[in-house]
């Protein structure tokens, strides 16, 4: 008698058993859709990302302060591509997903909606954004799909380095002349809050958690990387002797936790629906360079094309 493979009780046993689903694995729809939406979203985060610190290349401070942002932008350009990868795994292209994108389809980090004003936002963005960033993802490199995994793994490790260069730039900015030290709490002021919504809205509020942490896509709650971030950063702050902008902001014996004030989810909310401060700026830069680099993908096919025809020639 043949037996019937029920391929969804194979699917649950591997992510029970901490088996990683890979690409050639059979996967629920809601599943592989929900990874594309997650995955897709992450890429354009890190791509979209690029900009606001590209924005101060060519004003750092000094060529070692130049070299290393430099250099950190192009690993979010990396980090975009392998999430992209990860992404074609599953069926997906990526030119669709930058499209769903760009036509208001699919959201990007919130974050990326705020302007660097000044200086001290880059040692900000890597302090806090970077520091938020790798929160969330040294629990994706657990997550059950083996392609994003993966892609976590190495990301992780450039975002250490990302966050590091970004508080030693606080720190000596923090260690400065009283200006200096006001351009850093300044920039500390600005991007608390909008660091503490990348983690998601409440659980009681997120649409797919429930269900992701079921899959083990996600392994943590947005509440619960949002309090460890928390922790982490308060002595962070002050070691630095800056003060995080939170009047409600104490530290709780009996949780063995900070308590802190409230979110502004209607600020979040406004902002990923496309009202935040530079969120048409972002798009209108993103199009603009895919418009722009139309003819080196057209010349890159082409070449392709004419080489594979040539190698078809010469076997024939
Ligand atoms: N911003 O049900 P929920 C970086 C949306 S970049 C915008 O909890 P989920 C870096 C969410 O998409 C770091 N939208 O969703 C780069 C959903 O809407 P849709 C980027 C957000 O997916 C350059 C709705 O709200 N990291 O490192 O279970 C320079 C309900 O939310 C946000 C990642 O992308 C947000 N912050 O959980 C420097 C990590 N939060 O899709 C640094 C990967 C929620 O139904 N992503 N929404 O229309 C994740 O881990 C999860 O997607 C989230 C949200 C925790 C973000």
């Amino acid at each position: 008698m043949t037996q019937v493979r029920d391929f969804e009780q194979e699917f649950l046993d591997k992510i029970e058993k901490e088996v990683k689903i890979e690409a050639r694995d059979w996967m629920p729809d809601a599943y592989r859709k929900t990874l594309i939406r997650q995955i897709s979203q992450h890429a354009h985060s890190e791509v979209v990302g690029m900009l606001p610190e590209a924005n101060w290349i060519t004003r750092a401070p000094s060529l070692r302060r130049k070299v290393a942002l430099l250099a950190k932008v192009q690993d979010e350009a990396g980090h975009g591509l392998y999430l992209y990868s990860a992404v074609e795994t599953l069926g997906a292209k990526r030119e669709d997903t930058i499209d769903d994108m760009h036509e208001g389809r699919a959201k990007y980090s919130n974050i990326f909606n705020y302007p660097t004003l000044t200086w001290a936002d880059i040692g900000t963005v890597g302090w806090l954004v970077d520091g938020a960033a790798i929160q969330n993802q040294v629990m994706l490199t657990r997550t059950s799909h083996g392609p994003y995994s993966r892609a976590m793994v190495r990301i992780c490790k450039e975002e250490s380095f990302h966050q590091r260069q970004g508080y030693e730039i606080v720190m000596t900015l923090a260690q400065g002349t009283p200006e200096q030290k006001e351009m850093a709490q300044d920039a500390l002021n600005r991007w608390w809050w909008p660091s503490l919504m990348m983690f998601g809205p409440s659980d009681a509020e997120s649409t797919h958690s429930q269900q992701s942490l079921a899959w083990k896509i996600k392994r943590q709650g947005n509440d619960e990387l949002r309090q460890e971030f928390i922790d982490k950063t308060v002595p962070q702050a002050e070691y630095l002797g800056l003060t995080i902008p939170d009047p409600d902001l104490k530290w709780n014996e009996e949780r063995g936790h900070y308590d802190f004030g409230k979110i502004n989810w209607d600020e979040f909310l406004n902002v990923i629906k496309g009202n935040g401060p530079m969120n048409r700026s972002r798009l209108r830069a993103r199009k603009a360079a895919k418009d722009n680099g139309a003819w080196v993908r057209e010349a890159a096919t082409a070449y392709a094309e004419k080489k594979a025809k040539r190698k078809a020639q010469s076997a024939a």
